[in-house]
């Protein structure tokens, strides 16, 4: 299965990741609209996909509605990512540019917080490797403690203090030169100037026939 369709006015994979609560969210959307309004063919999407089959019983976890093995629920996380896949890349190579609510790196970060044998880094970022790679990352850099004073913390099974600081820790190990580091303490206008020009640099170079990445090559 190739990545590309041949088609070098491809869209591109602009992925936002971060600790919970640090303005991901919000700045997709805004992404989202910039880009529709210069006429950019744009979606919102994001992981964990909570509408598919898969996604109803990561949501139950998540809601603590259910608990499940931590090997089995890390297993269904990136099955949400591998279910979406094929029409990820149908739509990036229609020309489509997805703006993503988290994706594999939460994957990994999350789930080797846990601190449980066996699913270190290498084992957790094992089941995503060969998904689609962002051509741009960015990621909204902002201590837990700041987070913690944001509204809606504390709702959900990982919105924790400590895992969340667990959760960091892995996002520094997995980082590398090509991520795109925003302060997000900074306002939501400044901030979204400076995803904007990420977003448009990316998609100018995946319009020049940039070819699609994968994990974690
Ligand atoms: P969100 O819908 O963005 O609030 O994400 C839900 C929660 O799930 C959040 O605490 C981050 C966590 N999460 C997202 N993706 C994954 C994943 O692939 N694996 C694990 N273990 N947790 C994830």
């Amino acid at each position: 299965m190739g990545l590309s369709s041949g088609n070098i006015r491809r869209g591109a994979f602009i992925l936002f990741e971060g600790v919970d609560r640090c303005g991901k969210s919000t700045q997709c959307k805004l992404l989202v609209q910039s880009l529709q309004s210069r006429g950019i063919e744009a979606e919102l999407w994001r992981y964990p996909d909570r509408t598919t089959a898969i996604g109803q019983m990561i949501d139950k976890y998540l809601q603590s509605k259910e608990d499940m093995n931590d090997a089995a629920i890390h297993l269904l996380f990136s099955a949400n990512r591998w279910e979406k896949r094929d029409l990820m890349l149908d739509k990036i190579n229609s020309g489509v540019t997805l703006v993503i609510d988290r994706y594999g790196h939460s994957g990994t970060a999350f789930t080797a917080a846990k601190n449980v044998p066996n699913l270190d880094l290498a084992w957790c970022k094992s089941t995503d490797a060969g998904l689609p790679a962002p051509d741009a990352l960015i990621y909204l850099q902002m201590p837990v403690e700041e987070t913690l004073k944001r509204a809606g913390f504390g709702g959900e099974r990982y919105e924790k203090t400590e895992f969340q600081k667990e959760v960091l820790k892995n996002y520094e190990k997995l980082s590398n030169d090509s991520w795109n580091y925003l302060d997000a303490s900074k306002s939501i206008e400044d901030l979204q100037e400076e995803a904007l020009k990420i977003a448009l640099d990316a998609i100018e170079e995946c319009k020049k026939g940039k070819a699609m990445g994968k994990l974690w090559d």
